[in-house]
């Protein structure tokens, strides 16, 4: 298996609380290294891209509207298999279930708003990384 990209967002939630640093330590101290690193606040057009597989579900417009809510910072991590193993230390979806010793099950939980405060996206295959990279590092 050759080394991969992956797309990794620490979305407004994790920002604002001051988790950037401390997410992206634990991303680096599983030995994934960093090659993009930028703060930036979302447009709308360019959510709309990133998100385009869930156009049309009743989360859609919620979700479009937290992540223009505050900064976002974009990272691309590098290193073998980083796709897959980014999403096992992301934890699952929901922070309240999210597996203790994942970002989302120990940094997260409900804030009673909804799941889509889940601090963190990271890209699902490699076609999504590329798809993904390409619309945050343009
Ligand atoms: P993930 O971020 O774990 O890849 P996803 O791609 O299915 O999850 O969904 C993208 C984001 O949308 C997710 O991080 C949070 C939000 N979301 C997903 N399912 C949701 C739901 N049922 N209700 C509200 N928000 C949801
Ligand atoms: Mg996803």
């Amino acid at each position: 298996m050759s080394t991969e990209q992956t797309l990794v967002l620490v979305k407004p939630d994790g920002v604002s609380r001051g988790l950037t640093g401390t997410i992206l330590a634990r991303i680096e101290a599983k030995g994934y290294s960093i090659v993009e690193l930028r703060q930036l606040r979302a447009t709308r057009e360019l959510l709309e891209q990133h998100y385009a597989e869930h156009a049309g579900k009743p989360f859609f417009e919620p979700l479009v509207e937290f992540m223009l809510g505050g900064p976002i910072v974009a990272a691309v991590f590098e290193g073998q298999r980083v796709i897959e193993g980014f999403r096992s230390l992301a934890g699952s979806t929901e922070p309240t279930t999210a597996a203790p010793g994942t970002i989302r099950g120990d940094l997260g939980r409900d804030w009673g708003v909804s799941v889509q405060q889940n601090l963190v996206h990271g890209s699902d295959s490699a076609e999504s990384a590329e798809r993904e990279i390409g619309i945050w590092f343009a």
